[in-house]
């Protein structure tokens, strides 16, 4: 383990020159988006946000910074080629306990999966069903805690679960819970966006838990409301790391897991940490038999966004190349009969791969 955390925060700060000055709000109760680096924010209705998440491939992402007033996280989020701030490790180059994920990723299945995805719900109602399905899978271990995560202005309280390690460090996975098809009010099955990267993070809870696995770094699994609309849950979850001065040593995402023509994820280059990117790919040839992809998602795109506009380093693992994911999502056509169950498998055994492997970082 090196600790190189005060050279990269030096590095970091040389490159965030400018202030972020927020436009004054032309009146009550409207929100701020951001779209771009060059962006200077946007008052939009709070309405409008849900006809902004357009329903095909290639839509245009932002960022809701209405209550973000962290300065350092606004100059990042108007900064160009920004690197992670917090580096407190070097990831390894070799992996040294595939026996151990194996063992956990043969008790991991789809079956679960499968049968979560039938009783979708929405709303806050389904925020507090997670919450209740989390606590149920936590109940394995005694020293597990789950909490729920409130947001001012989002009625779907995000979930968090910990499994405690000898080390406070913290190794991450999250995915968003919220779907959207162009209204607040809109039918929004969201079977791939995002059903599949939630029942993903409670696979690998579930075989965790109940498997007693004991890490040596603390593992999180996050379950965000509120992505579809500008990333709000998330962006409080990490403020508030960053504000607790948290050690956050890896984020991984996972936003869309059933769809995948090709049959090879991709990780996503842009907004992600190169050196956690480089460990994602060893983990994901190692666990799923395949190298991935690459490719770049925009501004914004998921909730790795909100790890990294916090300094935290992240990574993003989608289901394919951005240009061949579902056609169906953000529509009433994203169910799951549109889902490939080998997919969402990948997905599984990356994200146990992983989380054993991260926990000895
Ligand atoms: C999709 O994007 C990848 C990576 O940029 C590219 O190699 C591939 O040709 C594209 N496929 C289509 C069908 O456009
Ligand atoms: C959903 O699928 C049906 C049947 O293929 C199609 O007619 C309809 O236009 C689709 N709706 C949307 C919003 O994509
Ligand atoms: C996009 C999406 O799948 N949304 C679903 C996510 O999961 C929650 C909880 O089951 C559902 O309520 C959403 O409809
Ligand atoms: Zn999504």
């Amino acid at each position: 383990m090196v600790f190189k955390a005060a050279i990269a925060a030096l590095a970091a700060s040389a490159q965030l020159a400018s202030a972020f000055e927020k436009p004054a709000a032309p009146a009550q109760g409207m929100r701020l988006i951001k779209s771009s680096e060059e962006d200077p924010g946007q008052w939009i209705f709070k309405e409008d946000k849900y006809t902004m998440v357009k329903s095909k491939r290639g839509r245009k992402h932002y960022i809701d910074i209405t209550n973000i007033e962290d300065d350092f996280v606004l100059e990042r989020l108007s900064a160009k080629n920004r690197v992670a701030a917090q580096k407190a490790i070097e990831y390894p180059d070799t992996l040294g306990h595939v026996d151990e994920a194996q063992s956990f990723i043969s008790s991991a299945g789809t079956e679960g999966p499968q049968l979560g995805l039938k009783h979708l719900t929405s709303g806050t109602e389904a925020a507090n069903r997670l919450f209740k399905k989390v606590q149920d899978l936590a109940s394995a271990n005694a020293a597990i805690t789950v909490e729920q995560f409130p947001h001012s202005d989002f009625d779907q309280p995000s979930v968090l679960a910990r499994i405690p390690g000898k080390s406070e460090n913290l190794v991450i996975i999250g995915a968003h819970f919220d779907s959207a098809a162009g209204k607040p009010s809109a039918a929004a099955p969201g079977a791939d966006d995002n059903a599949t990267g939630m029942v993903v993070v409670l696979e690998s809870f579930r075989v965790l838990a109940q498997g007693g696995f004991e890490p040596e770094n603390t593992l999180e699994f996050h379950w965000y409301g509120g992505e579809e609309i500008g990333l709000v849950g998330s962006a409080d979850v990490f403020a508030h790391y960053r504000a607790a001065g948290k050690t956050v040593l890896s984020y991984v995402n996972q936003d869309m897991a059933g769809y995948s023509p090709s049959g090879t994820p991709a990780i996503i280059t842009d907004y992600t940490d190169s050196d956690l990117n480089a460990y994602v790919k060893l983990l994901v040839t190692e666990y799923t038999g395949q190298a991935p992809n690459e490719d770049a998602c925009g501004y914004g795109c998921s909730d790795h966004a909100s790890a990294d506009a916090n300094g935290f380093p992240a990574a993003f693992l989608f289901e394919d190349f951005t240009n061949q994911t579902s056609p169906y999502i953000h529509t009433v056509n994203d169910t799951l009969g549109t889902i490939m169950w080998d997919a969402v498998e990948r997905h599984i055994q990356f994200s146990i791969g992983y989380l054993v492997e991260a926990s000895y970082l």
